[in-house]
């Protein structure tokens, strides 16, 4: 029992106790490390009681990566207008700073029609309050997205299986010089804005990109499902719309058998750090999860080190 509560002292995974926390993406704002994690909850009766269950977001702030403040709700399902009030479907959030503006990127279930939209909310401050915009960002049907700021001024959106555009300087909208292409879904054929970045990579039930640059190189990071589960895996390029040519695992699966994995990818103070999720709070319930965080490192030629999940975390 003693070595038991020895270990659980010195545990710093899962970082937030009190409440679940999924697709922690984590940016560094006013030398703090922010964290936009999605926000499972228990399904109330008449939800889906084996499925992912999110009404609403809360962010937290670190300064040692320890000790983390929630600060509340920022943004909820019954108050985003073009959000179906009781879809609990707020999936996996970004947040990125730009011309004294913090807009915070969400995937949800919209009011009319079917599948996912992605809408923003913007804020002066990186805890807001976040108001949300009346529509969603048009030309966008899917999940999780992740705007990249680029070195050559530009912004770029992700989302779901590494599609990806660049947005206008209002950071709402889809440039109007995109690329557009046909896509076939079954028998159906959608055009759709901007390029399939993961097209040709393995990319099996892709989902949750997250791009950032680093020494000249673009990296798109994602889960896709390797076998049963997710693994996370990387893709470099020069250009951040690609190609990008595949360079393999960050994280393999899930050793308990947890079916997703989310991360993002930061640098605080000089060292890297890989935000990720698993379910060590509900090891019977793999969707209801908690962020996790590790250390992460580059080889000499810009590729990533495997990283490998701990209980003993960064702390
Ligand atoms: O959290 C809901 C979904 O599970 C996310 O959008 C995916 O990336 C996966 O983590």
């Amino acid at each position: 029992m003693l070595l038991l509560t020895a270990l659980g002292a010195t545990a710093q995974n899962p970082i937030i106790r009190d409440q679940f926390t999924a697709d922690p993406t984590a940016r560094v704002f006013n030398n703090k490390v922010y964290l936009y994690p999605s926000h499972d909850i228990k399904p109330p009766v008449g939800q889906r009681q084996d499925w992912f269950c999110m009404e609403d977001y809360h962010v937290f702030s670190s300064e040692n990566l320890t000790d983390w403040k929630d600060h509340g709700v920022i943004v909820t399902q019954n108050k985003v207008p073009w959000v179906r009030p009781d879809s609990y479907s707020m999936w996996a959030p970004d947040c990125v700073y730009r011309n004294g503006k913090y807009y915070f990127y969400f995937p949800s279930a919209p009011a009319e029609g079917g599948g996912f939209a992605v809408g923003v909310a913007i804020a002066d401050n990186p805890e807001g309050p976040f108001i949300p915009e009346p529509e969603p960002i048009k030309g966008i049907n899917g999940i999780d997205p992740c705007v990249l700021l680029a070195s050559d001024g530009n912004a770029y959106i992700f989302w779901g299986n590494g599609r990806c555009a660049k947005l206008k300087d209002n950071m709402k909208e889809l440039a109007d010089d995109n690329p557009k292409e046909t896509v076939k879904w079954g028998n159906r054929e959608m055009e759709m804005i901007g390029v399939s970045c993961l097209k040709d990579l393995p990319n099996r039930q892709a989902e949750g990109p997250f791009a950032f640059e680093y020494n000249g190189n673009f990296y798109l990071t994602y889960p896709y499902v390797r076998e049963n589960t997710e693994v996370l895996a990387y893709a470099m390029s020069k250009n951040p719309m690609g190609p990008y040519e595949y360079k393999g695992i960050i994280m393999a699966e899930h050793a308990n058998g947890c079916w997703t994995n989310h991360h993002s990818i930061v640098n605080y103070k000089d060292l890297w750090y890989l935000f990720y999720h698993q379910n060590a709070f509900s090891p019977n319930d793999d969707k209801r999860r908690s962020a996790q965080i590790e250390k992460l490192y580059f080889n000499p030629d810009g590729t990533i080190q495997e990283v490998k999940p701990t209980l003993r975390g960064v702390g």
